[in-house]
């Protein structure tokens, strides 16, 4: 059998190195990682393991459809790409014309990571000038808080865990999300003993796993990291020589830090302070401590501070200078792209709006300030995302796509509940029906996936189609005019990472950078080479281009605090919505794709949240018991899992099940807003209170 390189293309840290085994020009057999890939090691996860079931599905959408019923009523009919090409470009350019041409907004995410067929869209949208894209749903939050301090958004070798005597794993349930982080911690502790510590607000599939677990109340790491700090500082533990030489402001900082004690954090994250103290030895006694930042603990209203400051934590103790020491969050800035034949960036007018991703629902339902003084959206052109099931305020969302004046394009592999409101669906490839490259969020590599098979039915690729339109609505680009394998190969060499056939032949570039850049020790990002332990706001919301843009949400760093701190800002519990509500990724779904697929389906069994026994008793529920959960946004029903892993005054709801599988036939972002976070915007999933009763 003929097992062939490829890369995952889910939007996981992981970016897994795959081999595919092909058993017909049509048709593939097993996936496995990649066991010669430094990062992979050969451990995927479980669901793309069976990935032949997701891609020879029964239910692929194979041919162009058009809306044959009413809106959301699922009613369509099988027409020729020709037909719907042409229906999309005169609609298009009749709205263009018009109301103008920011009334078209383009609209996408990351089901597909790669490089080409996830960012091609921005070349149609630079060229036609449509309404500019601010990216809100997933990273903003985390990555401007990194930003904030290290100037640069990279971070430690990953696998130098395995010389790190410590590792925290900070709010994210690798072990679910990003199974290879689990994998290289395990094998350190197995390796030398290395003390595996998780930070979550419940024991998930990575608590389970650790030495030390902190139960933290959602929202409040931005205390847990100042009692550390506090006690660094106290117990003589911070590193005074790099102090100086690699930060800024540590003086203030320490100043400040006098009367965030262990007991003050103790009262707000609900852990004793004993805990937090011997947290804070743990990672003052040892050098080589490896902080690996989640995401989860960002999606708080207070997360960019958070991460602020819990990153803070190894500028303390200067674990930046020791191999296996430091912090990573994500990688994106070691590559050095020039997109500018995938995205047209030569084309971009800074004059055109920006509209913020996270903010679909007031959006489409045209709430004045969320649309920075332009025209009302009157086209959505969709691709690689799912947002009426994904999107915070998600009442709000369908209402918006309701709209019968609203026309819709979703280019999809299935049926979604997106597709569903779509008047005009296009049938989409699988990444191994097209060629296309990928860059490493959690590691160092750059992969080829290549086309092994071909797609079925009617299929096309997100390239195809972009090129397609642009045709059709006069947008001339060189982009346009190049296949997938060219457009790869000119960026790669453009980019300065060789060509495509060197890439295929070396299978994968490990781009790291040296120990001393990847350390700082060369110095943080910033032009002064520092760490900066006072938060400059206003500089996160030029570095996203959100400042000159026109953008609504520019005032939303007013109260941001600039040193690190619990700042009381979350979504609290109170006498009419008694409980946090956290809704975490589950382990065999990733977003809400493989939501269709039965083995994930039976894993999952149905939707469920996790309660405390003794919440579960003061409220009469029994395990398994229908219960209805509800908030000022929504309300829904899910069945009862009563678990001591989860704190009182706390439930999870893992997700994201399909709307389908809820009896009101809308998922759990019901309940969770779209109001954005500071300092450039962000939708704050786990940052909800609600009320419970049995239903
Ligand atoms: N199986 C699976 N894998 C996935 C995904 C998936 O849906 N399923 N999604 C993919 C995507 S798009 C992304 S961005 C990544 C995300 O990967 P993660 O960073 O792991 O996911 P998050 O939702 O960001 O966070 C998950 C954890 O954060 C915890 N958490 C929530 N609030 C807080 C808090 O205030 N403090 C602390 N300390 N912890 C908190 C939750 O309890 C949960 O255990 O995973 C990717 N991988
Ligand atoms: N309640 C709650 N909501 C959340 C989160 C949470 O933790 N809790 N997490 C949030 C996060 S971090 C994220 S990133 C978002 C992600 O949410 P989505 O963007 O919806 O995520 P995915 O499920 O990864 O991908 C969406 C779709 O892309 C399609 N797709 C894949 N490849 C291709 C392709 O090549 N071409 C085309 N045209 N389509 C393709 C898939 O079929 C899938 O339906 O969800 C967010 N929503
Ligand atoms: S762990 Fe992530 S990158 Fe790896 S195979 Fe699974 S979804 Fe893909
Ligand atoms: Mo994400």
């Amino acid at each position: 059998m003929t097992f062939i390189n490829s890369a995952c293309p889910h939007d996981c840290p992981s970016t897994c190195a795959l081999e595919i085994e092909v058993l017909s020009p049509t048709h593939i057999g097993r996936v496995r990682g990649a066991k010669d890939n430094t990062y992979t090691d050969g451990v995927i996860c479980s669901k793309v393991a069976r990935y032949a079931e997701r891609t020879h599905h029964p239910d692929r959408i194979t041919t162009p459809l058009r809306r044959i019923g009413k809106k959301g009523s699922g009613k369509f009919a099988p027409i020729s790409w020709d037909e719907a090409l042409d229906e999309v470009a005169q609609k298009f350019l009749k709205i263009e014309s018009d109301y103008g041409a920011e009334s078209i907004w383009p609209y996408y995410y990351a089901g597909t990571m790669g490089l080409l067929m996830r960012d091609g869209i921005n070349r149609l949208r630079h060229v036609k000038k449509y309404s500019g894209y601010h990216s809100t749903i997933c990273v903003s939050l985390a990555w401007s808080g990194y930003l904030a301090g290290s100037g640069r958004m990279s971070g430690v070798d990953p696998r130098e865990m395995q010389k790190s005597d410590v590792i925290v794993i900070w709010g994210t349930n690798a072990a679910v999300t990003q199974v290879n982080v689990m994998n290289h911690a395990l094998k350190a502790r197995r390796d030398h003993g290395a003390k595996i510590v998780v930070v979550d607000t419940y024991r998930n599939a990575t608590a389970k796993q650790a030495d030390l677990f902190i139960a933290v109340k959602p929202g409040t790491d931005g205390a847990l990291a100042c009692s550390i700090m506090h006690h660094l500082f106290k117990g003589n533990m911070a590193d005074r020589a790099y102090l100086k030489k690699y930060t800024k402001d540590s003086d203030i900082l320490e100043q400040h830090l006098t009367k965030h004690t262990p007991r003050w954090a103790s009262q707000i994250c609900g852990i004793s302070e004993d805990e937090i103290i011997r947290l804070a030895n743990l990672i003052g006694e040892n050098k080589k401590t490896f902080l690996r930042l989640g995401y989860g603990f960002t999606r708080q209203r207070n997360g960019a501070n958070s991460m602020h400051a819990v990153a803070s934590i190894a500028a303390i103790t200067g674990s930046w200078l020791y191999e296996g020491g430091g912090a990573l969050l994500a990688n994106s800035g070691i590559y050095h792209w020039d997109k500018t034949l995938i995205e047209g960036l030569d084309a971009i007018d800074p004059a055109v709006r920006l509209l913020d991703q996270s903010r679909i629902g007031e959006i489409l339902t045209g709430v004045p300030s969320t649309l920075s003084g332009g025209p009302p959206v009157k086209a959505l052109f969709i691709q690689n995302t799912n947002p009426m099931s994904v999107a915070p305020n998600l009442n709000l969302v369908r209402s918006g796509f309701e709209r019968e004046d609203l026309f819709t394009c979703v280019h999809e592999q299935f049926m979604t509940e997106t597709a569903e409101m779509a008047d005009i669906i296009l049938p989409a490839t699988m990444f191994m029906e097209h060629d296309d490259f990928y860059q490493s969020g959690g590691h160092q590599h750059i992969h080829f996936g290549p086309k092994l098979i071909t797609p079925p039915g009617e299929c096309r690729s997100n390239h195809e189609v972009i090129c397609d339109l642009a045709k059709r609505l006069n947008a001339s680009h060189e982009g346009f005019n190049l296949s997938a394998r060219e457009i790869i190969d000119q960026t790669l060499v453009k980019s300065g990472w060789n060509n495509l056939e060197t890439l295929e032949k070396e299978k994968w570039f490990d781009v790291q950078p040296d120990f001393e850049t990847s350390h700082f020790i060369n110095g943080f990002g910033h032009a002064d080479k520092l760490w900066h332990f006072r938060a400059n706001w206003s500089e996160q919301q030029k570095v996203w281009g959100v400042e000159a843009r026109k953008f609504q949400d520019a005032g939303l760093i007013q109260e941001m605090p600039a040193l690190p701190d619990h700042w009381e800002v979350i979504e609290e519990s109170n006498l009419s919505f008694p409980f946090r509500l956290v809704t975490a990724p589950a382990r065999h779904f990733l977003n809400s794709s493989f939501t269709e697929t039965t083995t994930s389906q039976k894993r999952e069994k149905y939707p469920t949240l996790m309660i405390n026994p003794l919440d579960a008793k003061s409220l009469d529920i029994g395990q398994d018991d229908w219960i209805m959960v509800s908030n000022e946004r929504g309300s829904l029903e899910l069945r009862a899992n009563i678990f001591e892993g989860v704190n009182s005054g706390v439930v999870i709801a893992e997700s994201i099940w399909p709307n389908s599988a809820f009896k009101a036939g809308l998922g759990i972002n019901v309940l969770t807003g779209s109001d954005p976070s500071g300092p450039v915007g962000g939708a704050a999933f786990h940052d909800n209170h609600v009320q419970i009763r049995r239903a």
